[in-house]
């Protein structure tokens, strides 16, 4: 039997030796290495981390004490000692360990979160009640890295917590230099020099063997120098930037040290007031592939078995008829803005902390001087695109879907408020599958719809990429927005025709009736052209738009609406508030009364799964959809069941799934 294997909450670590602590530090390692190449998941962060949650659960008492990990992706150590190595191996998959803390797996865990540098703004509230409550014997502890350090809300936190003297709250600052890449920014700057330089204990080594030796004086001028250490401090070391704050400073000391981290925390325990806990650790320790790894120290690694990081794009979910091509929607995206680049000198990107997941690298490679790393600060981001605009260049801005709700303020009222030129790309909009619900881009779509001038787009494939890249880069009086899924890109969806500005993509065969008129955002547009091709084969006639721009909707759809029986819209977006409910306004504005369905994800937090598991579940599948539109026909046609049997809604299988009714809503125009 593994000492893991004995593990079965944090009180057993308490009794190990420090032998002991070592030999099951070696074997997290295997087991996170094992398993998470196998499963996919983040694994440079957690390598980094094993002796740090050791000593931490040696030290606090949880669940009494609160751990919380920022951003949660770190957290795979502290699940596997708090009594979760039996089910490790199901990490990330579907029904299995979530890929960050889960209130349902464990009392042990707190915030759910994967959006980064809350942790210190949680850990403060906790703090806060448990003095007004009168629990003193509890401690708040924030895990907070060099990277979500750099995030706006964390200097929000600090700025109250450093105030809150009696607060029993400790921040571990668990230093890597890294966020994916090298951390950016004068924070950054200050930690990692504090990281390199010896300067201040050489300083200090050198009065004490200089200054003792000196006869007779030399003892007392050693001790005023001593008491001088503050100054010294102050001059050498940054860590005067916490203290002078409020915040007592501890280290910097060697996180993959157990013995030494466990001896900073205790101090820091027994402090009775906020503390900062600065300890440096490698990421990927222990695991050269992950140390050695230049792009991001194997910051998060595709898996093995199944399918969940080589998850398709919308346009195969379920089995549509194209095969995925091998190239991301990131890379193609990549291409294109190096050749935008060439084309167009005033354009620069940004990225928050993600140059390579977003797809920036070639453009960084091409054009190092116009990409800005503003570190992990969407908001800052935004309005610096701002500023950017008012001085006259286009700033394209890239960042994962999910991670644009932190800069909604600054898109509605410091860019689009001022009509600025400023491009958003989202990568990773829809589903996205294993990293779970605070990952899935399934929000843009509706609080976009929301902001006065701003226009969205999205492609349906790899060429209109590039093409709405361009067109969107081309808008010079008003913000704009281009969204793509996560994956590969699909086989491409050649138009065959146009309404206004949208492509037409299908007609109805001949001898077909117009009965449906369906949209389909972005790839879902080629979901939708399986969709016809199925409904066509029961004689129903459908006409496929992609609208490209799904912000303003083109009034055209209206006109085209009244030739057929049914419009339905397909998003891979929340169902509120997107694409599917403007288009039923704009149907209602045009007094148009034929029927709408709107076909999205319900307004849920989804649990993790791959992405094709996740779009089958919402019903989101040509088949799916296909088996809903034919009963919708059916239920119009005249003299028609339920389950169709004669006239275009005929069909052999009309049953419904049971989770579509919550994905799916008829909206009668009122
Ligand atoms: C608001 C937000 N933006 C971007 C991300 C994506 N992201 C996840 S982890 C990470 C880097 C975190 O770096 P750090 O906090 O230093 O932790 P490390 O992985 O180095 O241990 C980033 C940018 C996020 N989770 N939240």
């Amino acid at each position: 039997m593994t000492l893991l294997e004995r593990i079965n909450g944090p009180r057993d670590l308490k009794e190990l030796s420090q032998e002991q602590l070592g030999v099951l530090a070696a074997e997290i390692r295997d087991v996170l290495v094992e398993t998470v190449t196998r499963t996919s998941g983040h694994l440079g962060p957690n390598l980094g981390v094993v002796e740090l949650t050791i000593a931490l659960h040696r030290v606090f008492e949880s669940p009494k004490d609160k751990l919380i990990f920022d951003t949660g992706h770190q957290s795979y150590v502290h699940k596997l000692l708090t009594g979760r190595y039996p089910q490790f191996h199901t990490l990330r998959q579907s029904g299995g360990l979530s890929g960050y803390p889960s209130r349902t797996e464990s009392e042990h865990d707190l915030v759910e979160n994967s959006h980064a540098s809350t942790s210190l703004s949680y850990a403060d509230g906790m703090a806060k009640a448990y003095k007004l409550r009168g629990e003193y014997d509890r401690t708040g502890v924030a895990v907070i890295g060099d990277g979500a350090l750099t995030g706006g809300m964390a200097w929000e936190a600090l700025n109250n917590i450093a105030v809150a003297r009696d607060s029993r709250l400790v921040i571990v600052v668990n230093d890597n230099g890294r966020s994916y890449q090298p951390t950016i920014g004068g924070l950054a700057s200050h930690l990692s020099s504090m990281r390199v330089s010896q300067r201040y204990e050489q300083v200090l080594d050198l009065i004490k063997t200089t200054v003792t030796s000196t006869p007779i004086v030399g003892s007392p001028l050693f001790g005023a120098l001593h008491g001088a250490k503050k100054g010294l401090k102050d001059f050498l070391q940054p860590q005067v930037l916490f203290e002078d704050l409020g915040i007592k400073y501890i280290g910097p000391i060697d996180g993959h040290d157990e013995q030494m981290t466990e001896h900073a925390l205790r101090q820091a325990a027994e402090y009775g007031g906020p503390v900062l806990v600065h300890a440096i650790t490698r990421k990927g320790f222990g695991y050269a592939l992950a140390e050695e790894n230049e792009e991001d120290c194997l910051h998060q690694v595709p898996g093995t078995a199944g399918k969940p990081a080589a998850s398709t794009g919308g346009t195969t979910a379920g089995g549509a008829a194209a095969k995925p091509a091998k190239r991301s929607w990131s890379e193609v995206y990549g291409d294109e803005m190096v050749a935008v680049g060439a084309r167009r000198p005033d354009v620069v990107a940004i990225t928050a902390a993600m140059l390579h997941p977003v797809g920036l690298a070639p453009f960084k490679a091409a054009y190092p001087d116009r990409v800005y790393d503003v570190g992990i600060a969407e908001q800052h981001a935004v309005t610096m695109a701002a500023g950017l605009a008012m001085a006259g260049l286009h700033p394209v801005v890239s960042v994962y879907a999910t991670f644009l709700n932190r800069a909604f303020d600054q898109l509605l009222m410091d860019v689009a408020l001022h009509k600025l030129p400023v491009t958003v790309t989202l990568d990773r909009a829809g589903v996205t599958g294993p990293d779970g619900a605070s990952h899935n881009g399934m929000w843009d779509g509706s609080i976009l719809q929301v902001v006065p001038g701003l226009r969205v787009a999205a492609p349906r494939d790899g060429s209109r990429i590039a093409e709405l890249l361009n067109e969107a880069i081309a808008v010079s009086d008003g913000p704009t927005v281009v969204r793509w899924p996560k994956g590969n890109v699909g086989a491409e969806a050649d138009a065959v025709g146009k309404l206004g500005s949208m492509d037409i993509l299908a007609t109805p065969a001949d001898g077909n009736a117009t009965d449906v008129l369906l949209l389909g955002a972005g790839p879902m547009a080629v979901t939708c052209v399986e969709i016809a091709r199925r409904l066509g084969d029961h004689g129903i006639g459908v006409t496929v738009v992609d609208p490209r721009w799904v912000k303003p909707v083109d009034p055209a759809v209206a006109g085209e609406a009244r030739k057929h029986r049914l419009v339905a819209v397909v998003e891979d977006n929340g169902r509120a508030g997107g694409f599917g409910d403007a288009v039923a306004r704009l149907l209602r504005d045009h007094d148009v009364d034929v029927p709408v369905k709107t076909f999205g994800l319900a307004q849920e937090f989804l649990n993790h799964g791959t992405r094709d598991e996740i779009l089958e579940a919402a019903g989101l599948t040509p088949q799916h959809l296909a088996r809903q539109l034919t009963e919708a026909v059916a239920r119009r046609t005249p003299g028609a069941t339920e389950h169709g049997t004669g006239g275009p809604g005929t069909t052999r299988d009309t049953q419904t799934p049971a989770s579509r009714p919550s994905s799916t809503q008829e909206r009668l125009p009122e």
